[in-house]
């Protein structure tokens, strides 16, 4: 299984190089007046239970600034004699800890292996920040994620700006070495789904689908960018479902919804298919349906257009579709609705996608659906396109067909946004109906 992945998956592309974080530290500072500081603090660590820690995962915003991944960490950019200084706080090296806890960079090893100019002790932040900030008329701060630091902070000066906004700009438009490390995160994560689809049999467990997908990603040194979805039937009706505990039963669909991440780069994948490798008649009408809005919803992907048009494009399909079905008995407009809030949203109930990035959620505007943020779609914008059916027979709130009952249906691809228009950089995902009855089942 492992070996199959690693033969059609190309070979890694290097994390992102110092220079071009290099040229992130001067277009943030060229956004920044002379007189401010600016500082960024890493995810602190949470524990799992007792003295059990959740596996750390760094600070987007540190990270794409510095490229730091260890635990602990703050970077503060200020401006000294004429120039921008980043200044990169780290634990320091502590023979005792490390014996513990892991080896440290230390405050050399951290500065000669990141695209910093300054290291320090986190345990000098408070005096240093004194000297700093004293001389500062401005603060931007990424605040909310170590109280220590914050707390620190909030004593030095009592009022902050948040420089999210401007780095968001900057995240938002994906490099080269971006799409580089984000179309192996995809390639990674959709022979992952194709080793799932092969192995699947009736009997066996959402957790095995979870098991071949995420061994996939570790086995690559990877790992998941979100926690796995995998239900059936029903289960795949619920949007979040991720417990995977139920056993996949001959004639249901199972919904797998999985990604991995690369430097921190996500991939972002959705397949359904059925357990048993044969769609039956109605779940090959909804999953047509999907699909047809799916391949809508990415056409829409075009260089200018605004970032509501996918959402339409996937939603004026799915309402038509759901009156040539019989499962919505109005107009048209009725099932649209003025809003794209008909009667279609009963089954279709989320966004149609959202930007990706070193988050999977990325940043850089609101998700579809929600009007909030009218962007435009620009080249290098990574988006993903997800609309989906869901019909949970457990559901007292929707009227349908007992036919339709338990069928629950989303196909997610990921989109680089090009002026030759969309690239799906998740294509070595099959879904068309017969690539999918060919692949399920066939190991
Ligand atoms: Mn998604």
């Amino acid at each position: 299984m492992y070996e199959r992945v690693s033969a059609v998956l190309g070979a890694r592309p290097e994390d992102v190089k110092h220079s071009e974080i290099r040229q992130r530290q001067e277009d943030l500072c060229g956004h920044l007046a002379e007189d401010s500081v600016c500082i960024i603090v890493n995810n602190p660590s949470s524990i799992r239970s007792r003295d059990v820690h959740h596996r750390h995962r760094f600070n987007s915003y540190l990270h794409y600034l510095t490229g730091w991944h260890e635990e602990g960490g703050a970077a503060i950019f200020y401006h000294k004699s004429e120039h921008w200084v980043c200044k990169l706080y780290v634990n320091p090296r502590d023979i005792k800890m490390e014996t513990w806890n892991g080896r440290r960079p230390g405050l050399e090893g951290a500065l000669s292996n990141w695209p910093v100019d300054e290291t320090s002790s986190l345990d000098d932040i408070e005096e240093d920040l004194g000297e700093i900030l004293a001389k500062a008329e401005s603060l931007h701060h990424i605040g909310g994620l170590d109280s220590e630091i914050d707390k620190i902070v909030n004593s030095k000066f009592s009022k902050y700006s948040d420089p999210r906004k401007i780095i968001d700009e900057m995240r938002v438009i994906k490099s080269n070495s971006e799409v580089e490390l984000m179309q192996y995160a995809a390639d990674l994560a959709s022979h992952a789904h194709v080793e799932a689809m092969r192995l699947c049999k009736p009997g066996m467990g959402e957790w095995h689908m979870q098991s071949i997908i995420e061994g996939c990603f570790l086995h690559h040194k990877s790992h998941w960018a979100y926690p796995s979805i995998v239900g059936c039937a029903d289960n795949a009706t619920i949007l979040h479902y991720n417990e995977n505990k139920d056993v996949m039963n001959d004639g249901e669909l199972v919904l797998i919804d999985a990604g991995c991440e690369i430097d921190g780069y996500a991939s972002d994948i959705t397949r359904t298919f059925p357990v048993n490798g044969v769609f039956t008649e109605d779940q090959k009408a909804i999953y047509e349906l999907v699909l047809k809005s799916q391949i809508a919803g990415i056409e829409a992907c075009q260089v200018g257009s605004p970032w509501s048009a996918m959402h339409r494009a996937t939603s004026e399909i799915l309402a038509q579709g759901l009156i040539d079905l019989g499962i919505l008995d109005c107009s048209f407009e009725e099932a649209l609705g003025e809003n794209l809030d008909g009667a279609f949203r009963q089954f279709f109930m989320h966004g149609t996608g959202h930007f990706l990035g070193l988050d999977v959620h990325d940043v850089g505007g609101g998700r579809q659906g929600d009007n909030e943020s009218e962007r435009t779609l620009l080249p290098g914008m990574v988006v993903t396109i997800e609309p989906g059916l869901y019909f949970g027979a457990w559901r007292d709130d929707i009227s349908i067909d007992a036919r339709w009952a338990g069928i629950g249906i989303r196909i997610e691809d990921d989109i680089l946004v090009t002026e030759n228009g969309p690239v799906v950089l998740t294509a070595a995902c099959p879904k068309s109906i017969d690539e999918i009855e060919s692949i399920v089942g066939s190991a």
